[in-house]
């Protein structure tokens, strides 16, 4: 069985030191050796940003797509070889702006992977703009004046388009975030963990200080039932979406893969899907 440390290769990150990355990178690999994955299991695919550059320093398959695309991209892997344990990753600019059409739908179809949005509330490889997660009144180069725009709560919009399981963690609690990892990869649908990752470049407003002012540990809330989706739903708004754990998970509704009529068992990589040399003549004389 594959130890942490196999998950590592030796390519040195380049994120600024105190990145939040850093532990997001950690965490994927302990939770890849704890659920006793092997690197040829496991595929992460990510997008564009600082967070994107994660694929490129995990000893799995990677790959480092297009901003705002990791997720078809990585669906379609999951497709192809359902056999993969495939993890989606990328910044909320990634996920939330560009690329929200795509995680809304890919919430919806609920297919087997993990999505991990690295959240630092601004854009940190284009030097520090505005996110759709930035507070209102944030100012940055992209709005001097301070964000008039509404913050988005993609985590009450992933409870609507009728995710299967949502969570919340933070890159210094290092702990929880493995156990989230590992409990969104053991889910038998779509997963997306949104995780607090501070910006120490550009953002001097939501840092490790102010998450940990902040941020409301959902083990503390008693009775908390990640069962129920009104009442994950209520904390969420209650709390500005500050909340880390479990938020939700519907362990009953079944996973794309196991809906979609004909998916076979045996991934579509393993398959033989060259035609014989009869039924291709017959499909050539259908265009006679
Ligand atoms: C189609 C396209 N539009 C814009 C960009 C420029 N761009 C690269 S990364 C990025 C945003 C980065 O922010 P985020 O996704 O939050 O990741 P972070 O760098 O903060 O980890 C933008 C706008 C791009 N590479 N491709
Ligand atoms: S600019 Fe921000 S997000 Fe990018 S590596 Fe540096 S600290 Fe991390």
């Amino acid at each position: 069985m594959a130890t942490f440390k196999e998950f590592r290769n030796n390519v040195k990150p380049n994120w600024c030191p105190g990145c939040g990355d850093f532990s997001v990178q950690a965490a994927i690999q302990r939770a890849a050796a704890n659920v006793g994955l092997e690197p040829e299991q496991l595929a992460v695919i990510s997008g564009i940003g600082c967070s994107g550059r994660i694929s490129g320093y995990i000893n799995a398959y990677g790959l480092h797509g297009i901003h705002g695309r990791a997720l078809p991209i990585a669906q379609g892997v999951k497709l192809a070889n359902r056999d993969l344990t495939v993890i989606a990753s990328g910044g909320d600019g990634d996920g939330f702006a560009i690329g929200m059409g795509h995680t809304v739908h890919a919430i919806r179809r609920n297919i087997n992977m993990t999505y991990i949005v690295m959240d630092n509330q601004i854009y940190g490889l284009t030097k520090g703009q505005t996110s759709p997660r930035s507070g209102e009144g944030f100012k940055t180069k992209s709005t001097p004046e301070g964000s008039i725009e509404t913050t988005l709560s993609p985590l009450e919009i992933a409870l609507s388009a009728g995710a299967t399981f949502v969570a919340q963690s933070f890159s210094s609690d290092l702990k929880q975030l493995t156990s989230l990892i590992e409990q969104g990869i053991q889910h038998e649908g779509f997963s997306l963990i949104n995780v607090f990752s501070p910006c120490v470049t550009f953002n001097k407003v939501n840092t490790y200080d102010w998450f940990k002012e902040n941020i409301i540990n959902l083990e503390t809330v008693p009775d908390y039932d990640p069962s129920n989706r009104v009442m994950a739903m209520t904390k969420l708004m209650e709390t500005n979406s500050m909340i880390t754990g479990l938020i939700y998970q519907n362990k009953e509704k079944k996973s794309y893969e196991n809906l979609v009529p004909g998916f076979r068992e045996e991934p579509l990589v393993s398959q033989n899907l060259q035609l014989s040399e009869s039924d291709f003549d017959k499909l050539v004389a259908e265009f006679k």
